[in-house]
């Protein structure tokens, strides 16, 4: 009883951290990233809606953090990733919360390499020219 209770204690949390397009967008815009090598705020949403369903806590595969997906080999440090670059200085935990301005910088690092967004399946498969709008809109 008390181990199940932990556990929906653990699924409440978990959910409450889950962001919503609205705070995404919000976030993007802050970030200034909107533009930046002629991708809008859309592109950056939509890919945070493919990537995870804008859960930081989702785990695509056990290399891969946050709402952005980001890879533990090149980017951020799990302590555990043989051979892992941490290019953008953070741990990977930094990316498990609802603060998004270090992952964004994060993406922000990653984007500035010539394949920029390419660099994620989920935008290239689900955004890549197709009309944002609606990741851009009703906030
Ligand atoms: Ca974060």
């Amino acid at each position: 009883m008390k181990i199940f209770l932990v556990l929906i204690l653990s699924a409440i949390a978990a959910s409450s951290l889950a962001l919503d397009k609205c705070t995404v967008l919000r976030a993007v815009k802050d970030s200034g990233l909107g533009g930046y090598k002629g991708y809008t705020a859309g592109d950056y949403v939509c890919l945070a809606y493919y990537a995870s369903g804008y859960n930081p806590l989702s785990h695509n595969s056990p290399g891969l953090f946050g709402a952005f997906q980001i890879s533990s080999y090149w980017w951020c440090d799990d302590g555990i990733t043989p051979g892992r670059k941490n290019l953008c200085n953070i741990p990977c935990s930094a990316l498990q919360n609802n603060n998004l301005v270090d992952d964004l910088q994060c993406v922000s690092r990653i984007v500035h390499d010539p394949n920029g967004l390419n660099a994620w399946d989920p935008w290239k498969v689900n955004c890549k020219g197709k009309d944002l709008t609606r990741f851009e809109t009703g906030c």
